[in-house]
């Protein structure tokens, strides 16, 4: 293998369509990145926090897919452990950004988000007895919980909200009209990841392409638009402090 092989990785053969998703993946998440730097500076201060938050998110996931590409294109099969170690740093900086908007459910949140990855990754890797039937319930009940706390489930006319979901609807200006947006994503988005479990687990036998898909571009609406839906947020905010 030259230098540049080694540098730029293993090559995607032609017609690897989900290989090319881990690809499409790595450039946007990198192109994402430069965007919310970018704006950094555009915003007011008190939603600096939050644009480099966005940014660290899909600057981490950028190296996750760089890699996770690589591994799919070696033949080496799902990135199963790139992928987790990817989740359980940027789901808690979502967990974080919930926290910026509002100042509250940092605590509980994160630790909700971490029962829900590592009970997932027990599922998938089969490390611990109990298939994945079960600890994919365990995770589940964690998601649940943390959709309840952000009041996720008021977009379905529930009336149920945790602490997070009530500040979020009290905020000032247009924070929660971009509170109701990510809590779509809580629960529509996110949803698409127990989604992608099921097919690649328990639809009999374990399907590898399915399940990269999905989470691919799952992570592409729960990354990067999500970023984009704070980033608005922060602009109108900072339009509305300066009249
Ligand atoms: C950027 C990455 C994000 C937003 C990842 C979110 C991941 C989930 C919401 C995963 C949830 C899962 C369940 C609710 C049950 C089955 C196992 C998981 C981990 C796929």
């Amino acid at each position: 293998m030259n230098t540049l092989n080694f540098i730029l990785g293993a090559s995607l053969a032609p017609g690897d369509f989900v290989g090319f998703t881990f690809f499409i993946g790595s450039v946007s998440m990198l192109a994402a990145t430069v965007f919310f730097l970018a704006q950094f500076g555009r915003v007011n201060e008190k939603y600096k926090d939050s644009m480099l938050v966005a940014a660290l998110i899909t600057g981490i996931a950028a190296v996750h897919y760089y890699y996770m590409r690589d591994q799919w294109a070696e033949g080496l099969g799902s990135p199963t452990e790139l992928r987790y170690i990817d989740w359980i740093l940027t789901v808690p900086l979502m967990v974080v950004e919930f926290a910026l908007l509002t100042g509250v459910g940092m605590g509980s949140l994160f630790v909700a988000s971490v029962v829900m990855l590592v009970a997932g990754y027990i599922g998938e890797s089969e490390l611990v007895a109990g298939g994945p039937a079960l600890w994919g319930g365990i995770s589940g009940a964690a998601y649940f919980w943390m959709a309840y706390e952000v009041g996720a489930l008021t977009r379905i006319k529930l009336p149920y909200q945790g602490a997070v979901g009530e500040a979020l609807a009290n905020a000032k200006g247009k924070i929660p009209a971009a509170g109701a947006m990510l809590q779509w994503f809580v629960l529509v988005g996110w949803s698409i990841y127990p989604l992608g479990y099921l097919l690649g687990y328990l639809a009999g036998g374990v399907d590898v392409n399915a399940l990269n898909i999905i989470y691919n571009l799952a992570d592409f609406i729960n990354k990067i638009a999500f970023g984009l839906v704070i980033w608005a947020a922060a602009m109108q905010n900072t339009r509305l402090a300066s009249r």
